[in-house]
């Protein structure tokens, strides 16, 4: 899908599509890429090519809505995150300040009595988050953790770890423990806290739902769970980078890139610059097999 020619009106389908963030928002784009290609001769294998893609796109589409969650309702977005942990600990507390949900939040014990669902934005990636019931509460749902991406495993004391990591024994989601109410501790106790989850290796964060303390880092260190990087495409002698990111896997390399937008045409790339922090200098030239980091900008000459 080389946009050199393109009209206006494809170019902003196209870049609509490298912004997608969901299967439904690429698939729209697509759509309109298809629409706004031209139909004669010279552009023919490209407009098949876009129509592939979207056949496949709608097949992968239809196959993960078969898949599902076990919860009625629940459609798992491209990023999903399940907060678990034992009642009180604070999780609808998490959910509304990370989200745009309105959970209740009380001092009572067992609150929330169904999977509450909230949708984050991290670094301009949206990702579902879903409170889970209190795990010794009857409202509990054991397939919620089958689906997901990412575990954020809720705790303010060390013996709820243990309980819960036998229940996520099998899932092969990434499991991110956040230590809550930090704000009930000292200094000392904080430390001491911080000492052991490292020693045990755990993947962890203290924060306090509470004052906001840590907040940032959980983001953060949410967004590195998904093991994926940013990559933003530029085009030639344009200083305005793509207005939202691809995503990769971690450990990228520029064709990979270069299949993602140019599928079919990356044969006519002749030279690709790179900015940011895979770059040994602002517009470095590279190869192909250039391993990408998170927040690149790749620029492709396609002529
Ligand atoms: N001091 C302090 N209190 C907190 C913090 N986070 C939550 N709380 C309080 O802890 C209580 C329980 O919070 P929730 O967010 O409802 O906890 P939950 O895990 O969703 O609990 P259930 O849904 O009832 O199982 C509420 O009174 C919150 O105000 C925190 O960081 N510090
Ligand atoms: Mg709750």
């Amino acid at each position: 899908m080389a946009s050199t020619n393109q009209s206006p009106f494809y170019k902003k389908a196209e870049a609509k599509f490298l912004g997608a963030q969901t299967d439904e928002e690429k698939l729209e784009a697509l759509g309109e890429m298809i629409k706004e290609c031209p139909k004669h001769k010279s552009s023919e294998n490209m407009l098949a090519n876009l129509k592939t893609r979207r056949k496949k796109l709608l097949r992968q589409l239809e196959k993960s809505k078969k898949a599902g969650s076990t919860q009625k309702g629940i459609k798992k977005e491209s990023m999903q995150i399940v907060i678990k942990g034992q009642t009180n600990t604070g999780k609808s507390s998490i959910l509304s300040l990370l989200t745009n949900a309105q959970p209740k939040i009380s001092e009572n014990k067992f609150t929330t009595t169904q999977p509450i669902i909230g949708m984050i934005n991290i670094e301009t990636i949206n990702m579902q988050l879903i409170e889970n019931p209190s795990i010794n509460s009857n409202y509990y749902d054991k397939g919620l953790q089958n689906s997901a991406d990412v575990l954020l495993i809720i705790v303010d004391n060390f013996e709820d770890i243990k309980t819960i990591e036998k229940l996520i024994e099998k899932t092969k989601a990434k499991k991110l423990i956040v230590f809550n109410k930090i704000d009930q501790l000292n200094e000392d106790e904080k430390r001491k806290i911080f000492a052991r989850l490292q020693s045990k290796k755990y993947n962890f964060v203290l924060i306090s739902a509470k004052t906001k303390e840590g907040i940032k880092e959980l983001k953060s260190k949410i967004f590195q769970s998904f093991d994926k990087i940013r990559v933003y495409t530029k085009e030639p002698n344009k200083k305005e980078k793509s207005p939202k990111p691809i995503i990769l896997k971690q450990n990228s390399i520029v064709k990979d890139v270069a299949e993602k937008i140019l599928k079919g045409f990356s044969k006519k790339i002749k030279q690709t610059k790179i900015w940011g922090p895979s770059s040994k200098f602002p517009g470095q030239i590279v190869g192909l097999k250039h391993k990408l980091k998170d927040l690149d900008v790749v620029e492709f000459k396609t002529r």
